[in-house]
């Protein structure tokens, strides 16, 4: 990655984290824990790659960020909703996340629960707050909600609990994890900009979400396999202990590597066909490719 490429990142994420630290400034709950635990999580880091994906897509096309904003900020309270409810003693039962305990070995259980739920219907008060400053922003809303519900990221959760401990590993079964729990919400943040841009770039740019979503999966699944808590800042080694289905279980780790390639040139493929500076995010398939967090 370029010296060039690392600035941006840290810019867009903190031009991001500014907006976040207003948005969580403003939340006031009675009783005070509510509001505490969601923005516990909401400010315990992480890359923040959705809003940085979004803000730099809009770059692209010629997105104001200050338009982009209130969608990144739902987007990011519904992907950290998830995280706390993934790891959950009957979920995925994790004790850390981001390098800190996790929201239930905070605040146990019933409020991590109630932090999710808070934190998921907060984004949507948000994005029904854009609803009325028209057509394309109702689109773009809408385009989130199903992102991130039964035919997307919950759908995805679902099969994954399925799927686990299948005596015979299945291809379609992992695609649609990886599509609906981990690329959905990766689709939603650069197909924003474009719907708020009247549909610009709309389909490219949707296969090219679906493809990071992929790329992001698989180097998940490799870390989870081979990488360490010190960077990722959560227990490694699980999938495997939980017999969860995963593409280094239905295809061994050599051969993960090998699809990050191809997935990663798909990724570049797509790209070339946009119009507009869109080195960013060449770069950002690469960060992604090679990722140790
Ligand atoms: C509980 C409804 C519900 C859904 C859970 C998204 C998800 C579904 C579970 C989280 C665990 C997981 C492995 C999700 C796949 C997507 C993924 C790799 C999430 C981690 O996202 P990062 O790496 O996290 O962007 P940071 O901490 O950087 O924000």
């Amino acid at each position: 990655m370029t010296e060039e490429f690392n600035l941006k990142y840290v810019e867009y994420r903190e031009s991001f984290n500014a907006v976040l630290d207003k948005f969580c400034n403003d939340i006031s709950t009675v009783p005070e824990v509510l509001g505490e635990s969601m923005k516990y999580s909401l400010l315990l880091g992480g890359k923040r790659i959705r809003p940085v994906l979004m803000f730099a897509v809009g770059e692209a096309l010629g997105v104001e960020r200050e338009k982009l904003a209130p969608f990144a900020c739902a987007l990011e309270c519904i992907h950290t909703y998830s995280l706390i409810h993934d790891d959950l003693p009957e979920m995925d039962n994790d004790d850390f996340r981001r390098g800190k305990p996790s929201n239930h070995k905070v605040y146990g259980a019933a409020n991590a629960v109630l932090a999710g739920d808070g934190l998921l219907n907060t984004a949507y008060s948000l994005l029904f707050g854009e609803c009325f400053k028209g057509s394309e922003h109702i689109s773009a809303a809408k385009f989130i909600c199903d992102a991130a519900g039964i035919y997307g990221m919950i759908a995805g959760q679902s099969a994954d609990i399925l799927h686990e401990n299948d005596s015979v590993p299945n291809e379609d079964a992992l695609e649609f994890i990886y599509e609906n729990k981990t690329a959905k919400l990766l689709i939603a943040a650069v197909t924003v900009p474009a719907v708020l841009k009247g549909g610009a770039y709309y389909s490219e740019l949707k296969q090219f979400g679906k493809k990071l979503g992929y790329l992001f999966q698989l180097t998940d699944d490799i870390l989870d396999a081979s990488g360490s808590f010190e960077n990722l800042g959560k227990t490694t080694g699980k999938d495997d202990k939980e017999g969860k289905l995963t593409a280094v279980k239905l295809y061994g780790l050599d051969a993960c590597k090998l699809r990050a390639d191809i997935v990663g040139d798909d990724c570049h493929k797509i790209l070339d066909g946009l119009q507009g500076d869109v080195e960013f995010l060449h770069e950002l398939v690469n960060f992604v490719k090679a990722r140790v967090n």
